[in-house]
């Protein structure tokens, strides 16, 4: 194969509307913030990545005017020049010049992966080894903050047939008020549908035991990440007492961090993100430490729009299990798309392209229209 090189990097900030306020324990969205990766090469083909967060600084440790400067100033410069085909040489370059950075390097990775998919006329699951599935079947998060309005949202969704998995952000509230909510919305919809709860770390050790007692006994199937990443012993002991399996979401900031969890025995559900891990290639190395862990996975998202979501979704489909399914509905909250042909869904279920690459056309009128000035 003839040498192609990276020509530019742009890191592109997008202001979209959301279709509700969307609240979790330590912020609410009223919109969304994406970082849209856009790298070019030498044969003029150029690959799309998402560098997405949520709420700013709130949730990690990058947020999108950090990851755009980042990759302006410090990754963008290391990938300049380099041979466009060997992914593994370019983001070896930027893990030996750049700690952490996993959410700004997952829309590098992403990025590189698509351009490569594109020029080999494969899609990314095809470069990741092959998929053994085209679907993935997705939750939807309620969080509107009222039980009565996230029990119709529910109801319609059921309905519809777009989602039968449904998870709850709790945390922020006064925690007997957040049972109470979770418990009721169970009770609305009975075995029609899964429902799990997502804590965002805001308990401490103490009120979790309780909570997560109370939780699994009303038929709560799934506990995400009910206290501080930093609690390691307290992750293990709850992992041990909840009758409800415990998800580590937060917790996982790397793949050495997955790694850690495994050993400790903290948790008997990984959430996968690829912002977390470093792109959709990294997200399958701390995969890899699941399945060898005895550990169960789940597609998590960082309510990324439809690139960051199919990226992952790419590295999703080559999985053996996906026990607990996924969280790909990022693009679902938002009010408008800026890609051409937006992700499919249907029957409870995201539709991965077969188109080379991610399978993804920038819509460059409403990119224009949305991206920061
Ligand atoms: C999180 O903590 O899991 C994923 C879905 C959602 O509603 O929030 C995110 C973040
Ligand atoms: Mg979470």
């Amino acid at each position: 194969m003839s040498q192609v090189l990276i020509e530019s990097v742009e890191a592109i900030i997008v202001d979209l509307p959301t279709i509700r306020p969307h609240k979790l324990a330590m912020h609410t969205m009223q919109n969304q913030t994406l970082v849209v990766i856009r790298l070019r090469c030498s044969d003029g083909i150029e690959g799309l990545g998402e560098s997405t967060t949520i709420g700013g600084l709130a949730y990690g440790n990058e947020s999108p005017e950090s990851i755009k400067q980042n990759i302006d100033s410090h990754l963008a410069p290391l990938l300049i020049g380099q041979d466009a085909n060997n992914i593994n040489a370019a983001m070896l370059r930027l893990d030996k010049a750049a700690k952490g950075n996993t959410f700004a390097k997952s829309g590098l990775e992403s990025a590189l992966l698509d351009a490569q998919g594109k020029r080999l006329g494969l899609p990314v699951s095809e470069l990741l080894g092959g998929r053994v599935r085209d679907g993935l079947e997705v939750a939807w998060t309620l969080a509107s903050g009222d039980t009565g309005k996230d029990i119709a949202e529910a109801e319609h969704m059921l309905e519809i047939r777009r989602h039968r998995i449904f998870k709850l952000k709790i945390g922020a509230g006064e925690v007997n008020r957040d049972l109470k909510h979770v418990i009721a919305i169970k009770q609305a919809l009975g075995d029609n549908a899964s429902v799990r709860v997502d804590v965002n770390q805001a308990w401490d050790e103490s009120v979790a035991l309780r909570a997560c007692r109370i939780l699994g006994d009303n038929g709560i199937d799934l506990i995400e990440q009910p206290i501080s990443r930093i609690n390691r012993s307290g992750q293990v002991r709850l992992n041990q007492r909840s009758p409800a399996p415990i998800m580590a979401d937060e917790s996982i900031e790397s793949v050495e961090d997955a790694f850690s969890l495994a050993a400790d025995g903290a948790a008997s559900i990984f959430a996968l993100k690829i912002a977390k891990n470093g792109g959709p290639r990294a997200v399958l190395r701390t995969a890899q430490i699941a399945e060898a862990a005895g550990i169960a996975l789940y597609g998590g998202t960082m309510l990324e729009g439809s690139i960051g979501t199919l990226a992952s979704a790419h590295a999703f489909v080559t999985l053996k299990q996906l026990t607990w399914h996924t969280e790909l509905f990022g693009p679902l909250l938002l009010t408008e798309e800026i890609v051409s042909e937006a992700p499919v869904y249907r029957d409870f279920q995201l539709h991965v392209p077969r188109t080379p690459g991610l399978g993804l056309a920038l819509d460059e009128e409403r990119l224009a229209f949305f991206r920061r000035k």
